[in-house]
């Protein structure tokens, strides 16, 4: 088989960039490891900035987006039984949505399908070959028979645990890593969401946050240790500790049920550089990740996407030179985001060992946020997504 652009799994950003290519005229060919189900049964991002709804309409799938996102104009965070808000659109004109990621992902599936795009799922021992020749080539099996794909480009979309990334020499690649003492234990619950905004919350003992997927669908978190298992938490602990942690009056209004998911995910922050070496290209997750406390880890992979794919289209236009600053461009808002979630993640969640003075000194800086203009205008500029 031979295709221009082979990229290797098929999660949001595979999808994205394989459904713009070939919008543009490129062909592609992805390489998903698990089944379709498995990739549309994981439950994560919720929040996405406008830039990425910008993304999405102009790779045509955003009439189901446009008609189910729900605007939020701004976010509540709370700390010592009481809330305030930052307003994001007073502060920058802008907006984020609530769409998860889910969701994205089955429309660009529907997307993909419709035009005929080419996904091969269920797929193993992917290896991409020769990227530093000039015909490079992607092996795979499926099926117990052993496959291969010529191709021009080949793009590594397959997440922190995929193959790509490894392709490049130690002696090439730097990596930065930031393990956090903790993970999030989420719940999904088939609830009305307790507050119109989600609620970001610092609390001694722990964060939590209060979240949504549409008027009849919640998502909690609650900050737990880092061997932490979903089967050690019934419901009714998760939601106790969820009331422990939130407002008494929010607490009050709180609607339990049995939760349809329950999973732990660890914190890290994480980049790889450079994002490019050769033929091959990193996208997302396979060169960064984030603590999702700042809702960057898809909106950082779709900004990606955005970029890589703008440097294709005028590879093959016949600009060979294009694709040389995708690693500088793209990495520049990726270490913004990597700082933003840093500085949200120390300022809300309760760190091993924490002294007094430094709960108080979280609540100190809770405060200011609350009474200073130019405090919430940084954090919101930085939630909305700085531009492209
Ligand atoms: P993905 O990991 O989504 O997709 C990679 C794909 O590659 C997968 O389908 C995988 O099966 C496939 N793959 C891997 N190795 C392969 C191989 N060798 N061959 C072929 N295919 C291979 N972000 C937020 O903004 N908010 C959140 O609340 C949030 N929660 C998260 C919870 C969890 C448990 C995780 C893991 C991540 C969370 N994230 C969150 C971040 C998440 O949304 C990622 O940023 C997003 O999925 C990035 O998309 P991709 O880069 O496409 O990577
Ligand atoms: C979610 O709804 O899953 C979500 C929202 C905001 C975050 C993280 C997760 O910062």
């Amino acid at each position: 088989m031979r295709t221009q652009v082979c990229i290797i799994g098929g999660g949001p950003s595979g999808l994205l960039l394989s459904q713009i290519l070939h919008r543009a005229g490129i062909d592609t060919v992805v390489l998903e490891r698990q089944s379709r189900a498995h990739v549309l049964s994981r439950i994560r991002a919720g929040v996405l900035e406008e830039g990425s709804t910008s993304v999405l309409r102009k790779a045509g799938v955003d009439t189901r987006m446009d008609r189910e996102k729900i605007r939020h104009e701004g976010t509540l965070l709370s700390a010592r039984n009481r809330s305030f808000r930052v307003d994001f659109t007073q502060h920058t004109g802008k907006a984020v949505y609530v769409y998860g990621q889910t969701e994205v992902t089955a429309d660009l599936y529907a997307a993909r399908d419709a035009m005929g795009g080419v996904i091969i799922d269920s797929v193993s021992n992917v290896m991409p070959h020769d990227l530093e020749g000039e015909t490079p080539f992607v092996t795979y099996e499926k099926d117990d028979t052993e496959h291969r794909i010529n191709c021009d480009l080949v793009v590594g979309c397959d997440g922190f645990h995929g193959v790509s990334r490894q392709q490049i020499p130690t002696s090439v690649r730097r990596e930065y890593e930031r393990a956090y003492p903790f993970g999030w234990l989420g719940v999904l619950s088939e609830t009305p969401p307790v507050s119109h905004e989600l609620i970001y919350a610092n609390h001694s003992r722990g964060f939590a946050l209060c979240s949504q997927r549409n008027d009849a669908l919640s998502r909690y978190y609650i900050q737990c240790d880092v061997t932490d298992k979903p089967d050690a938490w019934s419901d009714e602990m998760f939601w106790d500790e969820l009331r422990r942690r939130i407002p008494d009056d929010t607490a009050d209004a709180l609607v339990t049920g049995a939760s349809i998911e329950k999973s732990v995910a660890p914190l890290r922050s994480f980049v790889s550089e450079p994002m490019q070496w050769g033929k091959l290209f990193l996208v997302g997750d396979a060169a960064h990740i984030v603590p999702p406390t700042g809702a960057k880890g898809l909106n950082l992979a779709i900004s990606d996407v955005h970029y890589l794919s703008q440097a294709m289209v005028a590879y093959y236009a016949g600009d060979k030179d294009a694709l040389s600053s995708y690693s500088e461009t793209a990495l520049a808002r990726v270490w913004g985001a990597i700082r933003f979630s840093w500085w949200f993640t120390t300022l809300m969640h309760r760190f091993p060992k924490q002294s007094d003075l430094e709960q108080k000194l979280q609540e100190s800086d809770l405060a200011y946020l609350e009474t200073s203009v130019s405090a919430q205008t940084s954090m919101a500029e930085q939630y909305v997504g700085m531009p492209f």
